[in-house]
């Protein structure tokens, strides 16, 4: 009893937060997106090739969580765009708080796109809105397509599902069809993208999709 009182507190002062970020997204115009998935799935790999995809037309920043280390901001920047670290310590996901707590170093006005890669964890994350427009979730094919059947919540909250490491399909008993159809069960409207981040395969279809979304939250 008193486990589920805390629990709704938790979540609801998340909440709270979160509506209080997406106020500061839409005042200032920027896109934001929460990309989820287990660890190693490919979010990092997939944000580099997807900033060098986009930058030419659209002002790119990057939020990297992750409990320890600073390597993946330190990949991301390589790029050329903003990339602020935060390190959870013991947190397995990122919360509303402390994405507020970082939104002071980004100049919001000067940002298009917002990406937030979350920590690598295929539960938490999905339970705690950042303020983001969309959560968007990958699942790689080394993982199985059993995911979506097993840990339903992440596929339930996303807006778009990208199958990564599609040049691994060969090595794999991996079942696309039936990870979407096992997905879509939870969740009717996910978009699902199968990509290789590694070898750019299904990315533009990717790039295609965000830019459908950039233009729809823009209003332009
Ligand atoms: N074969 C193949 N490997 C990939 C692909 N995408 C990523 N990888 C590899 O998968 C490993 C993990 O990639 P990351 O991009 O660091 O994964 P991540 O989801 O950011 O990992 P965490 O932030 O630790 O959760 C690396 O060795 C990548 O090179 C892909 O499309 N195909
Ligand atoms: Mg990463």
């Amino acid at each position: 009893m008193h486990e589920i009182a805390v629990k709704t507190d938790l979540l609801q002062d998340n909440n709270d937060a979160a509506h209080h970020n997406r106020e500061h997204f839409v005042e200032h115009g920027v896109y934001v997106i929460n990309l989820m998935s287990a660890p190693g799935a490919g979010k990092t790999t997939l944000l580099e090739r997807t900033v060098d995809a986009l930058q030419a037309r659209h002002r790119l920043a990057v939020i990297e969580g992750d409990l320890q280390t600073s390597r993946d901001a330190e990949r991301i920047a390589r790029h050329g765009v903003q990339a602020i670290q935060i390190n959870t310590g013991s947190a397995c996901h990122l919360d509303a708080r402390l994405i507020h707590q970082h939104l002071g170093a980004l100049d919001l006005d000067a940002l298009d796109v917002l990406v937030i890669e979350n920590v690598g964890n295929l539960v938490c994350p999905a339970e705690f809105d950042l303020g983001e427009h969309d959560k968007v979730m990958v699942l790689s094919v080394t993982e199985g397509h059993d995911k979506p059947s097993k840990y339903p919540l992440m596929f339930h909250v996303a807006r778009a599902m990208l199958v990564n490491k599609i040049d691994l399909l060969p090595y794999t008993d991996f079942d696309l069809d039936k990870a979407a159809k096992d997905a879509r069960a939870y969740n009717i409207d996910l978009t699902v993208l199968p990509v290789s981040a590694t070898t750019g395969a299904g990315m533009p279809a990717w790039y295609e999709w965000l830019e459908g979304r950039i233009a729809k939250v823009k209003g332009r």
